[in-house]
Formats: structure tokens, sequence, C-alpha cells
């Protein structure tokens, strides 16, 4: 329980918000207003941890892993007392110096070179899916265009066969709810996915996996000693797990906000250099990635208010991303403004290892839009798909031209 008002510890208040209810998932802009508000840390009594919301402190401690640590997990569970759904990511759920190793080798997956020598291929499918959608002039964007395009560059670029690889959506989107509490979302997902789980794990495999893809530039540190098999494996699922569903809910977050800001459109149509900029606002405004807990290692301050050892913290990226005390006009989303350092990637040693690939496979299809689409619409009411952790949608009805 929160400490109460002493003099040398100020209040943290205590609500009762669930973070985790449909209402919540589906809608959270309000609520992120009520608890960057209601103080600098607040206590969620319903589960029994701690949550804080503005920018200057998820911020802060996302850069600080030795007081926020990730090894006891990066969701609700505390793998100090329960035991992981799955054997834990040698990334996400690790901490130095175990974390820095593996790494080391998934960035040298991904080196910048790499990343830049894939952005021809990303404009190629990006050219041949908006052609196909301008043929159509209607469709729900969730499945044929958020989806179909990572499935595409991202399987490819990974070196997944064309065939199966969709069971990476329900990987992806059981990997996200299961950070949450055991609520609806997740035991429907988990069930969702049982069917994939084995296909999942025979594709981390090197047999899997083509000789030029992301996931071989993975299995060739076996072949240097830096990790064993079964570590490469683990890195590959790393892969597998962050790679899809997170693109996937940037993209469709892009649709909404493109369909429902026509004169933010116009802006783009006539600057598509703008691309990636416009691409970093979906980014900080939508949140793709909502959450991320953490666990702490000592007693900590922030601003006077005590947070116990051995406490989870919830981070609420999102909100942070729209903190007015972090940018001007944050609720806004406007594709020309000066982003800076939002933490939709995360912040620190933990912070995306798949960014610069995100971004380049992102600013390939945004900046094809942008020079082949002239205008959106919402043909039908946006459908949300609640998920613990990211800001997702089940179908986005629209119409281009
Ligand atoms: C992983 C992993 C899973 C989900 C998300 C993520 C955002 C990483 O398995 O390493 O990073």
């Amino acid at each position: 329980m929160p400490n109460g008002h002493t003099a040398t510890s100020e209040p943290i208040p205590v609500l009762d918000l669930d973070p985790f209810s449909d209402a919540f998932l589906t809608g959270p802009d309000p609520y992120h207003e009520v608890l960057r508000e209601a103080g600098p840390v607040v206590y969620l009594e319903r589960y029994g941890v701690w949550a804080m919301a503005r920018y200057a402190h998820v911020h802060e401690a996302l850069r600080d892993h030795e007081t926020y640590c990730s090894s006891a997990g990066v969701g609700i569970s505390d793998f100090r007392k329960e035991k992981p759904w799955r054997p834990p990511s040698l990334l996400l759920e690790a901490d130095p110096p175990a974390h820095d190793r593996a790494r080391r080798v998934a960035a040298r997956a991904l080196p910048p070179r790499v990343v830049r020598e894939l952005r021809p291929e990303f404009l190629r499918r990006a050219e041949e899916l908006v052609r196909s959608l301008l043929a159509r002039g209607s469709f729900d964007a969730v499945p044929a265009l958020a989806e179909a395009y990572p499935l595409r560059v991202f399987g490819d670029a990974a070196g997944l066969p064309a065939e199966g690889r969709e069971n990476l959506l329900a990987y992806g989107t059981m990997v996200f709810n299961v950070f949450g509490p055991r609520n609806r979302v997740f035991e429907e997902s988990t069930a969702a996915a049982e069917p994939v789980r084995a296909w999942i794990a025979e594709h981390c495999e090197r047999e899997a996996l083509s000789p030029d893809g992301l996931g071989a530039r993975i299995w060739a540190a076996v072949d240097t000693g830096e990790i064993s098999r079964e570590e490469a494996a683990l890195l590959v699922r790393s892969l597998f797990s962050a790679g899809v569903d997170t693109t996937v809910s940037t993209l469709a977050a892009a649709v909404l906000l493109f369909a429902t800001h026509p004169r933010q459109w116009e802006v783009l149509r006539t600057d598509p250099s703008l691309a990636g900029n416009a691409l970093e606002e979906v980014i900080r405004y939508a949140s793709p990635v909502q959450t991320f807990f953490r666990t702490t290692t000592r007693e900590v301050e922030v601003e006077g208010r005590r947070i116990p050892a051995g406490e989870k913290v919830l981070l609420f990226l999102g909100a942070a991303n729209r903190d007015p005390r972090q940018w001007d006009r944050a609720g806004e989303f406007d594709i020309t403004r000066r982003i800076g350092a939002h933490v939709g990637f995360g912040s620190g040693i933990h912070n995306c290892v798949g960014a610069a690939f995100a971004r380049v496979e992102g600013e390939a299809l945004v900046s094809v839009l942008a020079r082949r689409v002239t205008g959106w619409e919402s043909t039908g009411d946006p459908i949300p798909r609640p998920n613990n952790t990211l800001r997702a949608f089940a179908s986005l009805p629209v119409r281009i031209w």
C-alpha cells in the first residue's frame, strides 16, 4: 500500500481505475489525462501496482534500468513470484550484463546498412500494394493494408516462407495481451494463438529460415560462438514477437489519422518528403505500444513520492507521449511539428532494437501513399481491438481515391 502523508514523503493518490478494462483500452485518452493530472506517481489498488503517466517520469524510469529492472518481467506478472508463461525474452525481459550480450547480437542483425538496403524493396512492395488498393477503392484497411504490408515486407526480410506467416499476427496479439492481467482479451488471444505456437517455434530454427534474411543473421552468431542454438532461437522469437503487431498497429493508426485529418493529408500530399516526420507523429500521437511495466530494485523517490523496493510500476508511454508538459498542443495530430524524443519506441538500453527497420518500413509506405493517394474517407465506424498493451484496430473501413 502507498505510504501516508508524512514529513518526508508526499501522498500518493490511490485510484480504482482499471487500465485493462475494455473502456480504457478502446478509448484511453481521457483516462491518460486523469492519470497525468493525479500526480507524478499513482497507486492502482485493483492490481496493487504503481503507475506513472507524465513524460518526465516515464522517460526517467525507462532510462534508469538499475532502479527499474526488466528481469522480473515487463508485464504485470512478477517473474520472481510467478513462473513466466514462456522462457523469458533474452532482450525484453533481461537486465545487464546478460541483456547487453543478446542486444549486441540482435542489433548486429539489423545494422543501418542492412536497413538502408531494404528500402528499395519496401518501396516496390508499397507501390504494388497501393496500386491494388486504388483499384479497389473501398476496403478494410486493417487486413488489406495494415496487416498485408508488414506480413509481406517483414516476412520476406526475416526470411520466412510465404506459407503460414499470417500466424505471426495471432502470436503477436497474444504476446502483447499476456503482459496484462488475466482478463478476457488475455484468455481469448491465448486460446486463439494456441494452434500457431508450434509453427512459431519451428520457424525460429535455422533450417526454417532463408539463408539471407534477418533470422539467418542472428543464427550466424552461433557460428562465431557468441550465442548457443537455444539463444539464437529465442532471439528470432523476439523478432517474431515484436516485429509485426507493433507495425500493424502503427499503420492502422496512420490510416485512421489520415482519414480523419484531411488538412494534414493535404499537407503531406503536397510535400511527400514529410512522410518520415508524419510517421513519427503517428507513433507519438497513437503510441502503438501503450504501456510496459518495470520492477523496482530499491526504494525510489519520485518528486518526493516513495515507491518501495520490489514493486511493479506501470509506465504509460501513450500518456507520456501526449503530456502537455512536454509538447505544445500535445493532443493535436500535426505532421509538421518538431517531435523530439517521444517514448513510443521506449528509451534507454531497451529502446526498440528494430526502430530503424520499422521507420524505413513505415516511411516507405507512407511516402508512396502520399504520392499516389489524393484523399481518404472513413466509410464505417472504426472497430478497436482491445489489447492489454497495444492500441489496435480490428477493422477500419475506408475509401481512397
Ligand atoms: C521479445 C519481445 C516481445 C514483445 C515485445 C518486445 C517491444 C519484445 O520477445 O523480445 O519489444
